[in-house]
């Protein structure tokens, strides 16, 4: 799959790319193949495949027992389980959350007609700005969204006081950070609730899937029933719901998953050790930290390009390693609020976020976990070092291939806002 890299010519120059097959940011990890089929085996036996199935009941279990939260209901995926927490904990009006957010986090808001209100991010960890919530709570303020991004856990402590002080209420979307500890404690016990994604491109996956933790019992019981339609027996529907129901299929991936955590977790962190090793020194490079003292999950490499520094900026890099079938990611770019609806609807946010905005000009996501070796990760950093190094050469070339060289997936439509800052 790897090519041998004999001359320093790189594909954007014409060379063959340096892998024949496309290396995916987002490749699922499957852990043990043979106990997922065997439980697939006894699910077809047991004909019991979705509507609260052992499975599920015994993914929940384990969920609870290993992040110490009291309660863990299962969804089909995190946007509807981001959905029925809003609604289960009422949210209305408006709800502050940060742009610098997979696009699901502001449409589980706008979908229910809450006004999402976009806060900047702290510079250092990408998550929410505490001081940013402050300035941003009106009288129709109900709430607050953390988002724990890249597993990096928010800072808690500060938006919890200000939500006290406030009355408002605080739920965190936890998508990234399964498996993470935050002070001492496991992602899954802050807030009201925090929502978890087992996408299959996720840490821990079960195909499609997500879950609500919580250690409020009242919360859960709503939430389950808003799960199954609102259903609380046979023939009796006591509150308003929809189908947010986890099957027995995505239970048993999501289970094999979770015995092969540990395993996961160490591929991880070697492999973001390799990137780290490979990449060091480079100017304006940077491989984002984790705190080892905590619990991270190591999920994403996510290596920050400043621009002032590195002879090529973050959007070159990326086309030029998409030349060479490496697929790294723009994650989050462009901020939710250069998004449809948001866009239009708020055609100014980006006066008040000017942190998100320089990020997501600069953070590339690269492939990591099963199906990334150390050679290939050598080969990935390989490239990206030949790239700097042949800077001044390269930018002619991209500058002249700007129309072709564009990622096939990237936003392409004129942007009605001002260009990103570098
Ligand atoms: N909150 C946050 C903070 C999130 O990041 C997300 C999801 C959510 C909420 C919502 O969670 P879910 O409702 O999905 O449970 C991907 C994922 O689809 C999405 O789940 C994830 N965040 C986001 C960060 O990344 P896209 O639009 O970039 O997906 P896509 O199809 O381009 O796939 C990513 C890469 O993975 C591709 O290069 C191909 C590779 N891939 C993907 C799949 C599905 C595979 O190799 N095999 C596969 O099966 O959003």
């Amino acid at each position: 799959m790897i090519q041998n890299f004999a001359s320093n010519q790189l594909a954007i120059e014409g060379a063959p790319p340096r892998f024949s097959e496309p290396l995916h940011v987002g490749r699922p990890n499957v852990c043990d193949s043979q106990r997922f089929l065997e439980r697939v085996e006894e699910i077809l036996e047991r004909r019991w495949f979705t509507n609260d199935g052992p499975v599920v009941q015994e993914f929940e279990r384990k969920i609870c027992d290993l992040t110490g939260a009291k309660h863990c209901i299962s969804m089909c995926n995190a946007t509807v389980a981001l959905e029925i927490a809003i609604r289960a904990l009422d949210l209305r009006g408006e709800v502050i959350l940060p742009s610098y957010t997979f696009v699901a986090t502001a449409h589980a808001l706008q979908w229910q007609e809450i006004t999402p209100v976009f806060a900047d991010i702290d510079p250092i960890t990408c998550n929410i700005d505490p001081e940013c919530i402050e300035r941003l709570d009106t009288p129709r303020t109900t709430g607050i969204i953390g988002v724990h991004v890249w597993g990096r856990p928010c800072n808690t402590q500060r938006i919890e006081s200000i939500a006290r002080k406030r009355g408002l209420k605080v739920m965190y979307d936890a998508a990234h950070a399964f498996g993470c500890s935050h002070e001492g404690r496991m992602i899954g016990n802050f807030g009201e609730c925090e929502v978890l994604s087992f996408h299959a491109t996720k840490f821990l996956n079960s195909f499609e899937g997500g879950a609500i933790v919580t250690n409020n019992a009242e919360l859960a019981e709503k939430v389950r029933l808003m799960r199954n339609f609102g259903f609380a027996d046979y023939d009796q529907v006591i509150y308003l719901g929809t189908n947010g129901k986890m099957t027995e299929i995505c239970a048993a991936m999501g289970l094999t998953s979770l015995e092969g955590m540990d395993d996961l977790i160490e591929l991880n962190k070697s492999n973001y050790e390799d990137y780290g090793s490979e990449l060091e020194g480079l100017p304006g490079i940077e491989l984002i930290d984790y705190v080892p003292a905590e619990k991270p999950n190591y999920h994403y490499i996510v290596v920050r390009v400043d621009a002032s520094r590195s002879p090529l900026d973050r959007d070159e890099l990326v086309t030029v390693l998409h030349a060479e079938n490496v697929l790294a990611r723009k994650y989050f770019w462009p901020g939710c609020h250069r998004m449809e609806p948001y866009k239009s609807l708020f055609p100014n946010a980006y006066l008040l976020l000017p942190q998100t905005e320089l990020r997501a000009a600069q953070m590339m996501v690269l492939p990591t976990g099963q199906s990334v070796s150390r050679t290939a990760i050598a080969g990935v950093c390989e490239i990206i070092k030949t790239a700097l190094a042949q800077a001044k050469q390269l930018k002619r070339i991209l500058k002249q291939k700007a129309p072709q060289a564009r990622p096939p997936h990237v936003f392409t439509k004129t942007l009605e806002c001002p260009p990103f800052p570098n």
